[in-house]
């Protein structure tokens, strides 16, 4: 089926790829327009992602959502609130039937809701018949997600906490396209299912328990800088070495809230050394980890090869996804 076939009139059909934060979001600003604490900086890649399809439905009385081929009515009030934000756009008032499908496992902490929001607003805008400008895209995917409004755009991606009460200038913008420093990401998986913390939840007790977490907040924008200035310049070693204090500050301050939150089992603290034994020995390659067990090795070009051979050999690691960074969000 080609896009405009797929994306006619009251159907819409998009790609997004999952994206992973070298720079963290963690805890917000206001929980009610879903505004981060602190802005962050992420990849996009294109071998994780989510495909959806939102279809109007005239003759229904609600959204229904079906994922990765399964009723999901408790997930529907969230998608519902993300759709009736375009619907409000478009003047327009009917109800839609969602399906999507994720590529990769969902909600074991490998930013399923970041794909999958990017991916529900671009089809349900084509389904809508709305065209909307990149940052306005983003704006509404943040209301979803917080990190779904980085994956509307590819390659490296900066997200601004933004300052304004009504949250129009906390959105998403391109730093650096994919293929002008193409990195490669190592995924080990350590552990399957779905976590038992999620990331929103897990803020809010960052926030409201943790006596790091306001340190963290402070912290950022020094880091955020570094960041920037490192992917702009291409230049590895000093990414890595602030992706990998970045993360573990982030954990670090959830570690410390009350109850704590652990993220990471046996495994997932192999890879970090096995990461770190590479990066000694001269291989170009930092870790990050998110709200979830599995490790992600992200790779200068050539280090991939050496990387996925380390991380294989790692007890626990279960299976190894490998990915290079991919584009936006996008119809197909
Ligand atoms: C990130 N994470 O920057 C951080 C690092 C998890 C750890 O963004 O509440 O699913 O939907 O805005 O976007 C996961 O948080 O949270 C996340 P909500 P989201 O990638």
């Amino acid at each position: 089926m080609s896009t405009s076939e797929s994306n006619r009139r009251g159907v819409g059909r998009a790609r997004a790829g999952a994206n992973f934060a070298l720079v963290k979001y963690w805890g917000k600003a206001d929980a009610r327009l879903n505004v981060p604490a602190v802005g962050s900086i992420s990849i996009t890649l294109d071998r994780l992602f989510t495909e959806t399809t939102v279809e109007l439905v005239p003759e229904a009385r609600s959204d229904e959502l079906t994922l990765n081929g399964v009723r999901r009515d408790e997930d529907v009030a969230k998608i519902s609130a993300c759709l009736d934000l375009l619907r409000r756009k478009a003047g327009v008032d009917t109800r839609a039937r969602v399906g999507s499908r994720n590529n990769f496992p969902t909600g074991a902490g490998l930013a399923s809701s970041a794909s999958g929001f990017a991916a529900l607003v671009r089809a349900g805008e084509a389904a809508l018949g709305l065209e909307l400008p990149p940052r306005e895209r983003s704006i509404v995917a943040r209301q979803g997600s917080g990190s779904a409004a980085r994956s509307i755009f590819g390659g490296f991606v900066e997200m601004h906490a933004g300052s304004a009460a009504d949250g129009n200038d906390s959105f998403a913008e391109p730093l650096l396209e994919g293929a002008d420093w193409p990195l490669e990401v190592v995924i080990a998986v350590t552990a399957k299912g779905e976590k038992e913390i999620g990331s929103r939840s897990g803020m809010t007790r960052s926030a409201t328990s943790s006596p790091y977490y306001e340190a963290w907040v402070r912290e950022q924008p020094p880091d955020l800088a570094a960041a920037r200035a490192a992917i702009r310049a291409r230049d590895f070693a000093p990414l890595a070495e602030l992706a990998e204090h970045n993360c573990l500050k982030m954990h670090a301050a959830a570690l410390a809230a009350r109850p704590p939150l652990v993220y990471w089992n046996g495994a997932t603290v192999e890879c970090l050394h096995a990461v770190r034994r590479l990066r000694a020995g001269g291989v170009p390659v930092f870790f990050t980890i998110d709200a979830g067990p599995q490790l992600k090795a992200v790779c200068a070009p050539g280090a991939r090869a050496a990387v996925e051979l380390a991380l294989r050999g790692v007890p626990g690691v279960l299976e190894l996804l490998t990915s290079a960074l991919g584009p936006g969000a996008e119809l197909c």
